[in-house]
């Protein structure tokens, strides 16, 4: 596949230099990983073709009011087929990498250890992670994106019961036996925070709305992911032929009035209840961070032995984040400190990711019902402070962007309404570029080892409980023509221009 040439502009980008004109002289550095991000269940289809079992996920959008749109991902975009193509396509952009996850349910259909194993979802994946090499598209594989085995949910909860640690170590062995040496590059678990938040609403009522009502359902599920991770790291003892870590996300909020010790504080507090719950006891200490233990009783946050605090510290090769943007955090009127994830304690003020910023943490409230809103939330002024507070608090010789990206929405907001361009995203546009040129800036002002960036999406997929009414693509999938035709945005000509002028 040959990459067409950018149809012109329809009108001017808030952004005024061309891709290759930011910062012409930085380079990345070389060996950077120019990517594109992907997971199973948003984009394969075929959910039930080929051996595969259901998914938690297959279970939940079936569930009416769970997806927005009550699109299942039973079909999606094929990529389950269409994977050839896909590849060709990001190859004829220069893209170099893609982090792709796979699916637990494909490889062992019951989840379970001592159940059967599927081959034909072994020799798929080993096909697409060919088909990548020969592409000389280099493979990042997440092990798990969120689709636990249905079986397993119905058997003992899920993440909920720490059965899952072994059967997960289980399935982390079969892979990395079957295509070690195809794959350098591993993360075990995307996004534990988000996953084991959600399962605050454990078993079944998957929305991002976490533990308002909920029980010790996420710390139970942290603890288990977290010994999963760590048997499944340390059972394999990848270093010799590759690397391995977990795929962190949020970010490490600002003080929102500067100095105040209670705003700082409230970002303490916050980075403790959310990167800190896996990136403390894997990079640090070994173990939760201390206000975590303050807070929480044991029966919330099983105390982790010192047996396990060893066995899990050191368990990452490099750190990686899922940096989309910034907040402010600020203390709550009552000067305490920052309403933060962790309601599942009796004493403290109750809220959830919907509405915990609303009071406390002024310009950046949570979902926007003006999408218009939610494009001001992108922080790429922030995005080198959050780099280096990454990389002091949770230090590592090496880090990848491992996902950043924005959904267009087209419904007429934001572009005249004469054009109305499903591929012109260009506020997508905007925010890579922005995000980018602060990335250059990280790595060599303040030498930040970033060996990485990923663009969320390749392709428009299922959204979670958005469906497929929010588009992360940079490239459009048109989901009414049976071959569900993929269409380059402008957003994947202007990284492919990016990426051309800055990589060595
Ligand atoms: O699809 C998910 C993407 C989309 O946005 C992916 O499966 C997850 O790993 C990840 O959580 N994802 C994600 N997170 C960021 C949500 C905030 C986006 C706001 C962008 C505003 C600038």
């Amino acid at each position: 596949i040959a990459l067409p040439s950018p149809p012109p502009a329809l009108y001017p980008s808030f952004y005024s230099p061309g891709p290759g004109d930011i910062l012409p002289d930085l380079k990345f550095p070389p060996g950077f990983l120019f990517g594109v991000d992907t997971a199973a269940y948003q984009v394969e289809g075929a959910t039930m073709e080929e051996g595969k079992g259901p998914s938690a996920w297959d279970w939940a959008s079936r569930q009416p009011g769970t997806i927005a749109d009550n699109t299942t991902a039973d079909v999606v975009d094929l990529h389950y087929y269409l994977y050839k193509e896909d590849i060709a396509r990001i190859a004829a952009l220069g893209v170099n990498s893609h982090s792709f996850s796979i699916s637990w349910a494909r490889i062992f259909p019951f989840g379970a250890a001592g159940s059967p194993i599927n081959q034909q979802g072994l020799d798929h994946y080993a096909d697409v992670i060919e088909s990548h090499l020969k592409a000389n598209i280099t493979p990042v594989v997440t092990l798990f994106h969120w689709d636990t085995p249905l079986a397993l949910e119905v058997y003992y909860g899920g993440f909920t019961s720490p059965n899952i640690t072994d059967d997960f170590i289980n399935y982390a062995k079969t892979v990395f036996t079957a295509y070690n040496g195809s794959v350098h590059t591993w993360y075990t678990f995307n996004e534990p925070r988000v996953f084991c938040g959600q399962v605050g609403s454990y078993p079944f009522n998957l929305t991002y709305a976490p533990g308002v009502n909920i029980s010790t359902a996420p710390y139970q599920c942290s603890y288990n992911l977290l010994k999963a991770h760590a048997g499944a790291v340390k059972g394999i003892e990848m270093k010799i032929t590759g690397e391995i870590a977990f795929k962190s996300d949020d970010y490490v909020g600002i003080p929102w009035r500067g100095n105040n010790t209670d705003d700082i504080a409230a970002v303490e507090r916050h980075a403790a209840f959310q990167i800190g719950v896996f990136a403390d006891p894997v990079f640090t200490t070994g173990d939760w961070p201390q206000i975590l233990k303050d807070t929480l009783p044991p029966e919330y946050l099983p105390r982790l032995t010192e047996d396990e605090q060893k066995d899990i510290l050191g368990t990452a090769d490099f750190f990686a984040i899922d940096a989309y943007r910034t907040f402010y955090v600020a203390a709550p009127p009552d000067g305490l400190s920052a309403c933060v994830n962790d309601s599942s304690h009796p004493d403290w003020p109750t809220c959830n990711l919907e509405t915990q910023y609303d009071s406390n943490v002024g310009w950046a409230v949570g979902p926007a019902a003006d999408p218009l809103s939610d494009w001001l939330q992108a922080t790429p002024q922030f995005l080198r402070d959050s780099f280096k507070e990454y990389h002091k608090r949770w230090p590592s010789p090496k880090i990848y962007f491992s996902e950043f990206g924005f959904a267009e929405p087209f419904e007429g907001v934001r572009q005249p309404p004469e054009i109305h361009d499903v591929t012109e995203d260009f506020m997508n546009q905007d925010y890579y570029m922005t995000y980018l040129g602060e990335l250059l800036l990280s790595i060599h002002e303040d030498g930040i080892p970033v060996q990485g960036a990923f663009a969320w999406a390749m392709v428009d997929n299922a959204e979670w409980n958005s469906g497929l009414s929010s588009r992360f693509g940079i490239q459009f999938v048109n989901y009414s023509t049976p071959t569900l035709e993929r269409t380059y945005k402008r957003s994947a000509f202007a990284l492919a221009e990016f990426f051309k002028a800055h990589l060595q």
